[in-house]
């Protein structure tokens, strides 16, 4: 039964302070652990819509500055939800107030930047750990397992992709709800921040390092109307981006990422080939994870859809019963349940902000190779 109360105050209350409310609602409900978060405080700048977020997520108390809210005693963790120009600002700024720090992903708006939130936080000595939540699919956390567990052998090839349309109409402004992806400004990149990372963290956590990248992109619509001031302006996000990499345990992968497939919402995937099996997972299945085992009898052999949904599976034994399947919104309640777990046992669960850190990392080789035309190396972490 929890029982130790943990205070938490969340800056943001667009799509991800949906998710991430939804998930400290319900973690208590499905797992046995030392501490309960309780809802403490909501902040955003718009108070109408704070107000209307805050009572329907049920947060206790409101607060239209993130200044004021990092400062509050009856604050233990604060969550960021924000764009990501504002990351930096308000994890170091919580951190030095001795806060525990969730951010949403990416860490931050590029590599220095994140090494100056990575020196502040673990100065501070507080826990902390980014949103990367495709980890915490049942079905990537098998993967994961299946992987470690040696199974695939010697790995050759690792591919991703995420695929979404929703930018194609050249009519839609960049900045403001939501459309703050679009502007480079708020978001430091386009789809390489924004769904590469995703891919990224998922492929160094599952495959080791990257080494070297080459890349390109593409802006198709290059002006858009600003929201902020209603002006034509240029667009500086990367709306497509592909690049070839090299794994240090000298596999090759290809990653592509646009926002301009029609017909495709989210369609994240990903494939590991190595000489004994293959997995292949795609998040709009995902409670499957696709296998191929060489090792089975010939004649029988095959790839296999694996229905990620029993009590032995990660996470399930928390859920309902075998067969029955989970979605999108349990992949943050498994991570904060790993949060909580890690504070009761002292072993920080991933990825904290310099396991983000690398991604980042990743993402300014991959901008910085489309921009040269050059093969590049990935700065390692220190
Ligand atoms: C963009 O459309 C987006 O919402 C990302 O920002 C999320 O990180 C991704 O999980 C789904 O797509």
């Amino acid at each position: 039964m929890a029982s130790k109360p943990l205070n938490v105050g969340i800056v943001g209350y667009g799509f991800m302070g949906r998710t991430h409310a939804n998930g400290f609602r319900k973690v208590s409900n499905f797992f046995d652990l030392e501490y309960r978060p309780v809802l403490r405080a909501a902040c955003g700048r718009d108070e109408a819509k704070l107000k209307a977020y805050a009572e329907k997520w049920g947060w206790e108390t409101t607060e239209t500055d993130w200044r004021a809210l990092v400062k509050r005693k009856d604050i233990d963790v604060v969550d960021i939800c924000t764009p990501n120009d504002s990351h930096a600002e308000i994890a170091i700024a919580a951190a030095r107030e001795g806060k525990m720090v969730l951010c949403e992903k990416p860490l931050s708006m590029d590599g220095a930047e994140g090494e100056k939130m990575v020196a502040e936080i673990e100065k501070a000595g507080v826990a902390n750990m980014v949103w990367y939540n495709y980890r915490r699919a049942p079905a990537v956390t098998l993967a994961k397992q299946i992987i470690d567990s040696g199974k695939l052998g010697k790995i050759f090839h690792y591919r991703a992709k995420f695929l979404q349309d929703w930018t194609i109409s050249a009519d839609l402004p960049q900045g403001g709800a939501g459309l703050w992806r679009l502007d480079a400004k708020a978001a430091g990149s386009g789809v390489t921040g924004d769904l590469l990372a995703h891919c990224i963290d998922t492929a160094l956590w599952l495959n080791g390092s990257i080494s070297t990248v080459t890349a390109m992109t593409e802006t198709f619509v290059k002006q858009r109307t600003h929201t902020a001031t209603g002006k034509v302006e240029e667009v500086g996000i990367d709306d497509a981006c592909a690049f070839l990499a090299r794994f240090s345990n000298g596999s090759l992968a290809t990653f592509e990422s646009t926002r301009y497939a029609r017909g495709h919402k989210a369609l994240y995937t990903f494939e590991i080939n190595g000489e004994n099996a293959s997995i292949f997972w795609d998040l709009h299945d995902l409670h499957r994870l696709q296998f191929f085992d060489y090792a089975d009898e010939s004649r029988t052999r095959g790839w296999k859809s694996i229905h990620v949904t029993d009590g032995d599976h990660p996470y399930m034994g928390n859920w309902w019963v075998p067969g029955l399947q989970i979605g999108y919104e349990h992949t943050f309640v498994h991570q904060v349940a790993d949060f909580l777990k890690g504070l009761e046992t002292k072993t920080p669960a991933g990825p904290t902000f310099r396991d983000a850190l690398e991604t980042q990392y990743v993402c300014d080789a991959v901008l910085s190779s489309a921009s040269t035309g050059s093969w590049t190396k990935v700065k390692q972490l220190a």
